[in-house]
């Protein structure tokens, strides 16, 4: 389950050399390299309001007198994250009461190769090392508690911002981190459904981090299990869990990808490419090929699989050729799912569920069906299905073959 997706992953050699979002900003901007400061005299005034915001966000909780958290008739449970596109082991019906669900993540940052054939790279800013981060999998009602450990050899100042949580910017005004910190967040997941979570440190430093990769996905089972419109059980074999992501990798002025030496480097170059809206690649799982080829998942005819979808930043809609999303949530689990669909559709800033059952053996391509996105820009996985095939469902009666005039 440790499989790596990413062949170009490196890790920084170097130390310390930029950190704060503020700090990463000026550096770029002016080509100055800046010398890590004391935590105290941090300050986002890249910008103003989302600093008061965060500022504010953090406060509340500090000074609250609110009571302590009531955790009496919860069990505490570890769950041991895995790298994409595997899901953690976990129940589909939840047994006992709710759950306080420890996990731990850190913000890793790496040198990753998006694309061996043009050698644009990135340096990726994530979760426990792959974009897109971890999956984490638990139950309504059930509290998710998170250490988040950001690296002494970072260069940047983490968070995280959980959109299946309540308060405090989802969590983003009590999670800042810088290098050689960590924080212990507990949150109560109330709603049931597939959300996102990223990175969110202020101002412009916020889309900078998720889009170098920097978000993945929770999803909140109800607690006794998924169902179809008129309440029967809907169960799974297997979980595909698939980040898409979409880099704004600048070019020199030859058309070139560029490359920069640490994470930040890049910071001033990447504010003008995210301008355009126009992304350079549109990605399964961090980088061209992560999950084709060799890298394809595999299933046989038989299994159910729910396809999860994360993307924390811009709209897309998936399409298994075919096949069809048979149960699909592209809201929450407290509704009905959609049936019968051709293409879903994933709303940015969000992920979502959608389950089908293989009939028929074969490589099936699950793309964004913008199929520019898809073939040149790289938003394509690869299911290769094994078992017997269906003549009835599908027929080859003539070969293609010339016809007479
Ligand atoms: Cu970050």
């Amino acid at each position: 389950m440790t499989k790596f997706l990413n062949p170009g992953l490196v890790q920084t050699s170097r130390r310390n050399v930029l950190r704060g979002s503020m700090l990463a900003g000026a550096a770029a901007l002016t080509g100055a390299r800046v010398a890590a400061a004391p935590r105290a005299q941090h300050m986002h005034i890249a910008n103003a309001t989302s600093a008061k915001l965060y500022k504010t966000a953090g406060e509340q909780t500090a000074d609250s007198t609110a009571k302590p958290a009531d955790l009496s008739g919860y069990t505490r449970v570890k769950q041991e994250l895995v790298a994409p596109p595997y899901a953690p082991q976990h129940e589909q019906i939840a047994t006992g009461g709710p759950k306080i669900v420890e996990i731990t993540m850190e913000t890793t940052e790496r040198l990753m190769v998006v694309d061996e054939d043009t050698g644009a790279s990135v340096w990726a800013l994530t979760y426990n090392g792959s974009v897109p981060g971890p999956l984490i999998i638990v139950h309504e009602g059930d509290m998710v508690e998170l250490t988040l450990r950001n690296p002494v050899d970072s260069q940047m100042e983490h968070n995280i911002d959980f959109h299946a949580s309540t308060g405090a910017l989802g969590g983003g005004g009590l999670t800042h981190v810088y290098p050689g910190e960590e924080t212990v967040l507990r949150w109560k997941a109330t709603k049931p459904g597939c959300f996102t979570y990223h990175c969110a440190p202020g101002g412009a430093m916020i889309p900078y981090h998720v889009t170098h990769g920097m978000n993945g996905a929770v999803m909140v089972l109800p607690r006794d299990g998924l169902k179809d419109k008129d309440g029967n059980a809907l169960k799974y074999d297997k979980i595909a869990y698939i980040g898409e992501q979409d880099y704004y990798l600048p070019k020199d002025e030859n058309g070139e990808y560029k490359t920069y030496e640490v994470a930040g480097d890049d910071y001033a170059d990447s504010i003008d490419a995210m301008r355009t809206l126009t992304p350079t690649h549109c990605v399964f799982n961090g980088a061209v090929g992560a999950i084709t080829g060799e890298n394809a998942m595999k299933f046989d005819v038989g299994d159910t699989v729910l396809m999860i979808h994360n993307q924390a930043n811009r709209d897309s809609r998936p399409h298994l050729i075919g096949g069809h999303g048979n149960y699909v949530w592209e809201t929450s689990f407290s509704d009905a799912p959609l049936t019968g669909l051709e293409t879903w559709f994933v709303r940015g800033g969000t992920a979502m569920a959608s389950m089908y059952t293989f009939e028929q053996p074969g490589v099936y391509a699950y793309v964004n069906h913008n199929l520019i996105e898809a073939a040149l820009l790289g938003a394509t996985a690869h299911f290769v299905v094994g078992g017997e095939w269906d003549n009835a469902l599908m027929e080859q009666v003539v070969a293609p073959r010339e016809f007479e005039a």
